[in-house]
């Protein structure tokens, strides 16, 4: 019995017939790359290599050197306009991991009229783009669907897939530790385990790996940490400085505080322009808060921009924290802490 007769969700049967249809084939992921998009898009060419299509990979943007480990990771390239490399337009684009088109940046220009574009996806936001669409919210990461069409597709899960895959998942669950961190992705890392990956490596190249210079950047922040309201607002800040590229997680040192209901991270971006990231671990939802200084985000992080003053920004930022945590009566010693938590997703909060 061939493949395609054994598949049997229809809409995986149209994936599998697009992708041995024929003609060249592009697969991008979105810009500022997290781990699922990255290893989503190692395993996805690893997945193609099995299915014998010839394909390229590519994100228009700077790769996070953290992922350089993962076998595969050599093959994608940073997609350029004027890399005579890429077909533009292109036949077929395979968009991964990306919740609205935005967020391919450039690797849009490979969309003309002929281009049938299939979007592999996990996010609520995303609108439909693709001329085919495989959108799957309960999915942990983009990843975790494609752990299943390798079983639909019988792909065998080589190093490479096995790797990229469990990134995706470990990542997006922030280390299996938000809400999405669901049995079946338990259950796909354990499977991904036992086909040899070695997850103490894994998380030590991506957690355990630190620039000095970013270290140096989370101590001058740390000294900066003040709080507020008996303890149940956190702040920390960092000025504008150079060399600092990662502070992705800088505001969970203010979050993770016993007693600390709502936390921020305040950073400098500009001269005098600010991008705070906020969390809750109670009640308050923060997508309002940050929504009443034009931002947005998730009940649990949220984020916006400011321009001004610091010393401004902190103090209104605290009146309407505080505000926030009177209404919802909110005490020092009360047991705020809520049992689920969404998904902290930074990397998809557009503000
Ligand atoms: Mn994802």
């Amino acid at each position: 019995m061939n493949v395609e007769s054994k598949i049997q969700n229809p809409e995986s049967k149209i994936i599998y017939n697009y992708l041995l249809s024929g003609g060249d084939l592009l697969a991008v992921s979105h810009f500022s790359p997290d781990g699922d998009a990255i290893g989503s898009l190692i395993a996805f060419s690893g997945m193609l290599d099995q299915l014998g299509v010839e394909h390229l990979t590519a994100i228009a943007d700077v790769l996070p050197e953290k992922y350089s480990f993962l076998p595969g990771f050599d093959r994608i390239r940073k997609f350029d306009i004027q890399d005579s490399t890429f077909k533009i337009p292109c036949n077929r684009l395979v968009i991964l991991d990306a919740g609205a088109l935005p967020r391919i940046g450039s690797a849009r220009s490979c969309i003309g009229k002929g281009t049938k574009v299939l979007n592999i996806d996990h996010h609520y936001s995303g609108p439909c783009y693709g001329d085919i669409n495989i959108i799957t919210h309960e999915a942990s990461a983009t990843a975790e669907i494609l752990y299943d069409l390798c079983e639909e597709f019988s792909i065998e899960i080589t190093e490479q897939i096995a790797y990229g895959l469990f990134v995706g998942i470990l990542t997006d669950t922030g280390r299996f530790r938000f809400s999405n961190t669901s049995s079946k992705a338990l259950a796909i890392c354990a499977d991904l385990i036992s086909k040899g990956v070695n997850p103490g490596w894994v998380t030590e190249n991506v957690y355990y790996n630190l620039q000095f210079e970013n270290v140096q950047a989370l101590a001058r922040a740390l000294s900066t940490i003040e709080c507020h309201l008996d303890g149940l607002i956190c702040i920390v800040s960092l000025d504008r400085e150079k060399d600092v590229n990662d502070t992705e997680g800088f505001v969970e040192y203010a979050s993770s505080i016993t007693g600390v209901a709502l936390a921020a991270f305040i950073r400098e971006i500009e001269d005098k322009v600010y991008k705070i990231s906020l969390r809750s671990r109670c009640s308050v939802d923060v997508a309002e808060v940050a929504a009443k200084f034009g931002g947005g985000g998730h009940l649990k992080a949220a984020g916006f921009r400011y321009l001004g003053a610091k010393e401004d920004l902190i103090k209104n930022l605290v009146d309407e924290l505080a505000w926030n945590i009177t209404a919802h009566k909110i005490t020092r010693g009360s047991k705020f802490i809520e049992r689920t938590a969404l998904q902290p997703d930074d990397e998809h909060i557009e503000f």
